[in-house]
Formats: structure tokens, C-alpha cells, sequence
């Protein structure tokens, strides 16, 4: 089997999470056939793994193993330097059941305060991995480095793209137009590497 992406491809986009989904599509620009896991009813795996690739490559892989088709997933998640990398994979589960990232975000100002640390910095990583179904399977990894700002700032993005402002700029991702944040995120980042790979 060639480990290669053909154009109008069909592919899962194995996520439930909406913003994400969104940013993925984007990404993939109509050069695919684009199904979401949620609208073939698969279930939103366990990620047990610790580092992001492991949990994208698990993800992959259920969402292609379940549904036949290759699966493109995306763990990714916020890291705060002065949290020693925290909430990092955790970065969903800090949001609880209900998701609410207010109260996410609120868990990061009070643990950085916490520490007394004047270190702002964080990045985002984002892991991405195809899966072919009973296949294999290719990950990589984008990153982009930035700084957190208190209170929350602009009400685009998702996530904690309230409280990042990445290197060299002013505008918290939450402000920046979708194109601006999708030409340097940790999730276009990986994008490129995924294309350079198997585009
Ligand atoms: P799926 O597993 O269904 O894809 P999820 O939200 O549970 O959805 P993750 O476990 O990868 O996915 O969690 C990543 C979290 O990190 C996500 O919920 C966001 O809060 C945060 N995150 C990742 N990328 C982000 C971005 O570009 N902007 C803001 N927050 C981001």
C-alpha cells in the first residue's frame, strides 16, 4: 500500500470537538471528501496515552478501524512553561464534562499566580495522525510558542485562544481573524508536515 493522500479522498475528520473540526476543515480545503466522526455516530474514544502523538494515533486508528475509512485525528492542547508543561493533554480535561473553558482558563490564571513565577510563556502542540483502516498509521507534531494574557481577550477560536498571544504579536488568538490564526497555528504547523509527508 502507498502511504500517499489522493485528492477527493473520503476521510473521517476524527474529532467532537466543533472547533477543531471547523479549523481541520479549513485546513484540508476542499481537497476532500470530509466526514466528522460525530456524524457517523462513532464513539469519542479513551485517550490514554501520555504524549500527544500517542493519543492522536489512538484516535486515528478507532475512528478508521470503526468506520472503514482513513482517519485523520488532531490531539492537541495548550502547555505552560511556568506549570512545568501543564494542562498539556489535559488541556480538555481541565475544561470538565461540560467543556467550559472559562473555567479552564480560570484554572490556569489561579495555578500560575500560584506559582509567583513572572513566566508567561506557553505554546500549543498539535499532533496529528492518518490512519488507514486496519493499516498504518503516520503522525507529526506542529508547535507554535507564545505568551499568556489575563483576562481572556476576544471570542473567535475556541479554547484558550482567549489567553494565548503567539511570538511577535499583540492580538490574543481569540482576536485574530480564523485565516491569520490558521497561517501560523500549532495545527497548521503539523498540517504542513502531514502535506510534506503524504500529499
Ligand atoms: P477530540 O478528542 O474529539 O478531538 P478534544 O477537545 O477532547 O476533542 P483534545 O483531547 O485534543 O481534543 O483536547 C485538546 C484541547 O486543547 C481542546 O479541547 C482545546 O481546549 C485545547 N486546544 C487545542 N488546540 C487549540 C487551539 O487551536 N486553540 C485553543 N485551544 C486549543
Amino acid at each position: 500500500m502507498s502511504l500517499s493522500l489522493e485528492p477527493g479522498l473520503r476521510l473521517v475528520a476524527a474529532t467532537h470537538n466543533p472547533g477543531k473540526a471547523r479549523e481541520l476543515a479549513a485546513l484540508l480545503e476542499g481537497r476532500f471528501t470530509v466526514v466528522s466522526a460525530a456524524e457517523l455516530g462513532l464513539a469519542e474514544p479513551e485517550e490514554p496515552e501520555s504524549t500527544f502523538v500517542g493519543n492522536a494515533i489512538v484516535k486515528a486508528r478507532a475512528a478508521a478501524d470503526a468506520s472503514g475509512l482513513i482517519a485523520l485525528a488532531d490531539d492537541s492542547g495548550l502547555c505552560v512553561a511556568a506549570l512545568d508543561g501543564a494542562p498539556g493533554i489535559f488541556s480538555a480535561r481541565w475544561a470538565g464534562p461540560s467543556k467550559d473553558f472559562s473555567h479552564a482558563i480560570r484554572s490556569v490564571e489561579a495555578r500560575l499566580t500560584d506559582t509567583e513565577s513572572d513566566d508567561a510563556s506557553a505554546w500549543f502542540v498539535c499532533a496529528l495522525a492518518v490512519a488507514w483502516p486496519n493499516g498504518p498509521v503516520v503522525a507529526v507534531e506542529g508547535r507554535i510558542d507564545g505568551s499568556l494574557s489575563f483576562p481572556p481577550r476576544g471570542d473567535r477560536g475556541f479554547g484558550y485562544d482567549p489567553i494565548f498571544v503567539p511570538e511577535g504579536g499583540s492580538l490574543t488568538f481569540g482576536e485574530m481573524d480564523p485565516e491569520a490564526k490558521d497561517a501560523i497555528s500549532h495545527r497548521a504547523r503539523a498540517f504542513a508536515a502531514l502535506k510534506a509527508a503524504l500529499f
